[in-house]
């Protein structure tokens, strides 16, 4: 009987478990479809990126032999759905079983339980903690907190370790991490690739469907199948990982890159693979062409952080999104779509994100972040906008990173205290204060920096909630030693600039 493995999008690999189950007579399920070009407004290029993949994935399939019946978006016998999908194939070919690896969204595992086939989900094992390995993990515990996961991953994977231990005898250098930008970045940024014919033809695809979504679609560069991704690799761990560590939570205004990598969109895609990356970074150090601070910083962000946030969204279940335990209600500013502001870290962080689907955490963290939260905007709205703007985005890796880490809205389930700071953390680490129209040492009165107005205002909006929290304790002290009059004006300018924002003034 023929059975059907599905493909998705993100699943672009050989190893993906639906795959191996692969033998004569199967067929390979893969399409475009509108349903998840569009449950959320994606960034032209991850549509792009994601189509162009899935095309040469699926030419590579074929070549290789495997039957695979590929739908394009603009195939008019196009269902429109995965599922839709999956029961027309199911008709042509006769078939009733359907293989699928686990999709990295809960809409899209439930759709999947509800298609009439029979339908097995296999547990999607690119990543290093199973399912089950993450609940005994967390069991138990009373903080589920990132650094003890990592080291259970490091004594796993053997990466970094030496006889059991750590090598250098720590297990984590993010206290060497944290230097301010410097005057500029030496190297040229990501490795770009020029876009052959069948990239070609998805821009103009893209082009045509997608224009009105957030994002340009000019200069797209992105690596479309797995040898580019892999020589992408070596060419950030050769020219910039040396300097990854140092300068991780530096921003310079121009910069998009930074030293980062710029490899989410390659990894989540099933491009490349955690342990092929981590052991690339791991080679550089041993080769001495690369320091430990550097090296250990990039493992502990891909076995550590992106391993952890996978495993809460899956053990906290679908409702884990819809959380908002600061009952935070604002809309989101239209100049998150663009709109002018006169924030310049802000305007920046749009800027280069509608130019590349791409900002680098500590933008993401502690500029659009740090905002919302400090505003108090809706923290669903804030998910959609992360959702919608970057070539990175799905569902298992942002909620715990947007609903839990950055606006606080899992009640501090991933993070001890909100991650939240006034303009002097932004000046210090970043390049944007120096031409902006806002000056980050003016606390109130003209010029003074939104994020030192919107600090004191969320710390009093919510002293009842944070009052217990011990790490919070010197924040609140050092609002209850300013003089009175001056809190009062504080908190009178946060209101006046959140109305203003409110009512589509320019801020
Ligand atoms: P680098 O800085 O070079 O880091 C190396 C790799 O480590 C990344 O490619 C990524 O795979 C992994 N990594 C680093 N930090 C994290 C993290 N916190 N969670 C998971 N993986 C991590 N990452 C996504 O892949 N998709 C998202 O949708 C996403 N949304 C985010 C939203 C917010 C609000 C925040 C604060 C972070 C988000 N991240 C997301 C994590 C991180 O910002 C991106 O992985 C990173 O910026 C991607 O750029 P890079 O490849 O240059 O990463
Ligand atoms: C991101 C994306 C897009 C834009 N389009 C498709 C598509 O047309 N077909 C497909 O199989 N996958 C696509 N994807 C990736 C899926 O949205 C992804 O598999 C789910 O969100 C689960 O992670």
């Amino acid at each position: 009987m023929t059975r059907l493995i599905l493909v998705l999008g993100d699943q672009l690999t050989r190893d993906v478990a639906a795959l191996r189950e692969y033998r004569d007579g199967d067929v390979v399920v893969m399409a475009e479809v509108a349903e998840e070009a569009s449950y959320v407004p994606h960034h032209p290029k991850k549509i792009a990126f994601c189509f162009a993949a899935m095309r040469k994935f699926a030419a590579a399939l074929k070549e290789d032999g495997l039957n695979v019946a590929y739908t394009t978006l603009d195939d008019p016998e196009n269902a429109g759905s995965i599922t839709g999908e999956l029961l027309r194939r199911a008709e042509e070919f006769g078939a009733t079983e359907v293989i699928a690896t686990e999709p990295g969204e809960w809409r899209l595992i439930e759709a999947l339980e509800d298609c009439p086939l029979d339908v097995r989900q296999l547990e999607d094992d690119r990543f290093l903690a199973s399912h089950a390995q993450f609940e005994t993990w967390a069991k138990g515990r009373k903080e589920l907190r990132m650094e003890w996961f990592y080291r259970e991953m490091r004594r796993q994977t053997g990466l970094l370790m030496e006889g059991g231990e750590p090598v250098g005898g720590k297990w984590n250098y993010d206290h060497d991490n944290r230097k301010p930008a410097p005057g500029e970045v030496d190297h040229s940024g990501p490795m770009n690739f020029t876009p052959d014919e069948i990239t070609e033809d998805i821009l103009s695809l893209v082009e045509r469907k997608f224009s009105m979504n957030f994002g340009t679609l000019d200069g797209f560069f992105f690596a479309t199948e797995a040898g580019q991704a892999r020589r992408a690799l070596a060419h950030w761990v050769r020219y910039a990982l040396p300097k990854f560590g140092d300068y991780q939570d530096a921003m310079l205004p121009d910069e998009p890159f930074m030293w980062h990598s710029f490899i989410a969109l390659y990894l989540n895609a099933g491009l490349l693979s955690p342990m092929e990356v981590c052991r690339a970074a791991e080679d550089a150090w041993k080769a001495g062409d690369a320091p430990l601070n550097a090296v250990e910083g990039f493992i502990r962000q891909v076995i550590g952080w992106r391993e952890y946030v996978r495993g809460i969204y899956y053990l906290k279940g679908p409702d884990y999104a819809q959380e908002n335990w600061l009952d935070q209600n604002r809309q989101l500013p239209e100049f998150f779509w663009g709109a002018e502001t006169r924030m310049r870290c802000i305007a920046q962080t749009v800027s280069q994100t509608r130019d590349h689907a791409y900002a680098h955490h500590i933008q993401r963290l502690m500029v659009t972040g740090n905002f919302a939260l400090l505003a108090g905007i809706n923290p669903q709205e804030v998910q959609h906008w992360y959702m919608s703007v970057y070539a990175d985005a799905y569902e298992w890796v942002m909620s715990a990173n947007v609903i839990g880490m950055s606006q606080f809205a899992d009640g501090g389930v991933v993070a001890s205290k909100p991650y939240v700071s006034s303009a002097n953390y932004v000046d210090k680490m970043s390049g944007y204060c120096s031409g902006c129209h806002y000056k980050p040492k003016v606390k109130t009165g003209e010029g003074a920096c939104p994020f030192n107005l919107l600090y004191w205002h969320f710390l009093d909006r919510h002293r009842e909630t944070f009052k217990g929290n011990p790490r919070m304790g010197q924040m609140y002290a050092t609002w209850d030693r300013m003089a009175e009059d001056k809190r009062a004006t504080i908190l009178s300018e946060a209101e006046t600039f959140l109305n203003r924002m409110a009512q589509g003034g320019l801020v």
